[in-house]
């Protein structure tokens, strides 16, 4: 730092906490960052130039925040909260900083009077992709409440050079695309002087050593946060990996050995490469094992080192920090702590142990056996030794505790060839808190999956906390118009911080002006998908249409094949119409998005039966508007900021007791539109499989005329959908497709009936908006808050 006789000049010219807003020279800073930062000019400035211009001008302002409200935290040391997290889907970042500086109506006009439409320089930024679904967009949502609910909080996670893969759609098929985001990112930070050097492989055969092995280093790279409203700026520190520094490219290059040299650097660069493009599955790789631990040493590393900063006792450890375990991704952690505690800070084991259950809590996400993580102990044993004989301790000392009453199945080692490491087993033992994502998966995990952790433990170590999302970005920033009517009914703007004042809409639902007002808006919305459809599908469909969306990661459990069977019945059923009888028919768009992970064969046959149906469908002259069947490539953020805002349905029908919680469902919800989904009764599927499994079910005939017209080529060669086929006909119907297909069709029949009486439809929706309050990921926060992590609010203002 500065010292103190110099002090006083160096403040004199310290920038100062934000201007007002009114004095925030926006067109000033965007074309000077033109012009000095880019060298561009008048004469070159294009689009992306003015977004890169007006996204160096807002970030200048979040930046002085950023370092004060960091700076004040350094200085009150109040307890903080570490979320640590493999993924965060954040999407695009230049809009959201904006509104929330409250600076987006400067922007506007003043990018208007330099020549631009705000939303084309929108357009321009490319997606922060760092996730899969709906795990990683929730880890976002939480960032955006912990700052705005001035939480001490920091995000960690890891740098992907590639993020999630682009989507393209080639004649019906998915194909992947790399994702190379970082070509220009404003808004990371890299911090070269934070670097952490971590160790792998080698020796832990010693107890209480680790010696000898291959060491990459952590390079942080930190992105500001900002609260909504408020000027508490957060921390998101991401690590990328490279080579460690020093010896070993001078040895090589000058022994002539360039190949290896590069070798070296490349596999170092390899671990924050690429994110792994699984949702709800675990495929055991070590790279991905390495990624891990990478990520969680580091972040451990620096979590570790501001404690000591303020030189306190280790005892007081848990009460300056909690971390929260973004699913068993980061559960290593807790092995990390332990074994920094015992082998680097020499505390006794027992007082390691209570550092560490103190501080750490788990939350579960699924309970799909498929993605519940475990690590081949050879493989483990090769790449962190000493962690292993780390978690075979933890293991001894707790199957001690539990005195045989609970003999192998509670065991964090599973007995399977080769043995393998239950990572879920190891979160729970090792947290003082563990918590579902809504009330019934939340029940479920209690039952099924951890009940024998539930009697050792007792039933308060577990808990439920309801997932949310922020209305900030799903409300106010992707359907503006809506927020402001709402804003209009219910004194200002303040719902987006306190969403339970909502409710005062209850008081519309009988008000035909606002009806009218509340319907333009979302016809208006539904035109905007319409202009995206037509340029991206080369597809016209009608607005006026029933929009019926199923937007999510692809996925048997996820169940698209139900809805394109549903769509194919439709298709059917109208073909065989009289025209009078057409004019009944509710016209329907049926649109579907999302990705599948790139070795996900089944899903990839799930995409390409519905882009053929499409084909089929969107050409047929009997049908015209009364259906049209789109496939929107590359669902992504960005992309759901517009489709949320234009459904008049959305489809949630995973099979019962599979979706832990589900998140766009409620973004859907807020913006004014019904859901269809599934009554949750995870006890009748197991009844349901055994019927299947001994042949006592018989197919629904309707289903089976699906099934025909797909057997007889109507959509294409049909060999390419047998798989398909066959999974709901001969290998048992895993997923239910047969058993809830009666009552999805005519749940769609009164989904249409409804939508008939306009007047209705908009009183269900108001009110649907109206009950929307708890859904805010504010509250979900401030459960955690309360219930886990115990922090209190930072008292910062700029
Ligand atoms: C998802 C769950 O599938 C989804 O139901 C939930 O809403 C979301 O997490 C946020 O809690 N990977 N993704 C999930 O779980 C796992 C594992």
């Amino acid at each position: 730092s500065i010292p103190l006789p110099q002090r006083e000049t160096w403040q004199k010219y310290s920038a100062q906490a934000f201007s007002s807003k009114e004095e925030f020279e926006f067109q000033k800073e965007t074309v000077r960052h033109v012009e000095t930062s880019l060298a561009r000019s008048l004469y070159n400035c294009d689009e992306l130039a003015a977004y890169a211009g007006a996204s160096l001008a807002i970030r200048d302002r979040l930046v002085i925040s950023w370092n004060k409200t960091q700076q004040h935290q350094t200085f009150v040391d109040q307890k903080r909260l570490y979320y640590l997290s493999l993924e965060f889907l954040m999407g695009r970042t230049l809009d959201n900083a904006m509104l929330n500086t409250g600076v987006k109506s400067i922007a506007k006009d003043g990018l208007g009077e330099l020549g631009f439409r705000i939303e084309d320089v929108l357009e321009q930024e490319h997606d922060a992709a760092l996730g899969n679904g709906g795990l990683g967009r929730l880890a976002a949502c939480f960032l955006d409440s912990l700052a705005t609910l001035n939480y001490p909080a920091w995000g960690y996670g890891l740098r992907y050079r590639y993020g999630i893969f682009k989507q393209e759609i080639v004649d019906g098929y998915q194909v992947e695309v790399p994702d190379y985001w970082l070509s220009f990112n404003p808004w990371e930070f890299p911090r070269f002087d934070i670097t952490v050097d971590i160790m792998f492989y080698g020796n832990g055969k010693q107890c209480t050593s680790w010696e000898g092995g291959e060491i990459v280093q952590a390079v942080a790279y930190d992105v500001p946060i900002p609260g909504f409203g408020t000027s508490v700026t957060n921390n998101l520190r991401l690590w990328s990996s490279k080579a460690a520094s020093g010896e070993f490219d001078f040895q090589k290059f000058n022994s002539g050995d360039y190949e290896s040299a590069v070798a070296d650097e490349q596999r170092a660069e390899t671990i924050s490469a690429v994110l792994y493009p699984n949702d709800n599955l675990d495929r055991g790789k070590e790279l991905r094992l390495k990624q891990q631990y990478f990520w969680v040493a580091a972040s451990l590393h620096d979590i570790v080192r501001r404690f000591k900063k303020s030189r306190r006792p280790w005892k007081e450890f848990s009460e300056q920090v909690a971390i929260q375990l973004n699913d068993t991704h980061p559960a290593l952690a807790i092995v990390e702590l332990q074994r920094l505690l015992i082998d680097t800070e020499g505390l006794e084991w027992d007082e390691g142990w209570d550092i560490v259950t103190q501080t750490f809590g788990y939350t579960n996400h699924t309970v799909l056996p498929e993605a519940l993580e475990k690590w081949s102990v050879p493989l483990f044993q090769n790449l962190l030794p000493r962690h292993l004989q780390i978690i075979y301790d933890i293991n001894l000392f707790f199957l001690q505790s539990v005195e045989k009453r609970f003999p192998k199945a509670i065991s964090i080692i599973e007995e399977s060839t080769p043995k393998s490491i239950r990572m879920a087993f190891l979160a729970i033992i090792g947290s003082h808190k563990v918590n579902g994502v809504a009330e019934l998966h939340s029940d479920l995990i209690q039952t099924t999956i951890f009940k024998d952790f539930v009697k050792i433990f007792g039933p308060d170590k577990f808990t439920n906390v309801t997932n949310g999302i922020t209305p900030r970005r799903w409300l106010h920033q992707a359907n503006p118009r809506l927020s402001e009517l709402i804003a209009s009914k219910v004194g200002g703007l303040g719902f987006l911080k306190d969403l339970t004042l909502l409710s005062e809409l209850e008081n519309y639902v009988d008000d035909k002006d606002f009806k009218r007002e509340w319907m333009e808006i979302k016809y208006a919305n539904k035109v905007r998908l319409a202009k995206h459809i037509k340029s991206a599908n080369g597809v016209t469909v009608n607005p006026s249409a029933l929009f019926d969306i199923q937007v999510k990661r692809m996925h048997e459990y996820k169940r698209q094949q139900l809805n394109i069977f549903g769509v194919i019945h439709r298709y059917l059923t109208i073909k065989a119409m009289t025209p009078e009888e057409r004019k009944k028919v509710v016209p329907r768009v049926s649109i579907f998005g999302g990705k599948a992970a790139p070795g996900y064969w089944m899903a990839k046959t799930i995409i390409h039966l519905i882009n053929c149906v499409g084909n089929i469908v969107n050409k047929d002259k009997d049908i015209g508007d009364l259906l049209k069947v789109i496939f929107l490539e590359d669902y992504n953020v960005s992309k759901a900021e517009i489709i949320c805002p234009a459904s008049d349905i959305s489809e949630h029908i995973s099979t019962a007791g599979t979706e832990a919680s589900g998140t766009s469902n409620m973004k859907f919800v807020l913006n004014g539109g019904l859901i269809i989904g599934t009554c949750d009764g995870a006890n009748e599927v197991e009844d349901l499989r055994h019927k299947h499994f001994y042949g006592k079910h018989e197919l629904d005939p309707d289903l089976r005329r699906v099934f025909d017209e797909i057997e007889k080529g109507a959509f294409g060669p049909p060999e390419g959908f047998s798989a398909l086929i066959n999974s709901v006909t001969v290998h048992g119907d895993y997923y239910l497709v047969s058993d809830d297909f009666r009552s999805y069709i005519q749940t769609h029949a009164l989904v249409d009936e409804a939508y008939k009486d306009q007047d209705e439809w908009a009183a269900k929706t108001i009110m649907s908006v109206a009950r929307m309050g708890f859904f805010s990921s504010d509250r979900c926060i401030q459960d955690y808050a309360e219930s886990i992590w115990n922090i209190e609010p930072s008292t910062f203002e700029a």
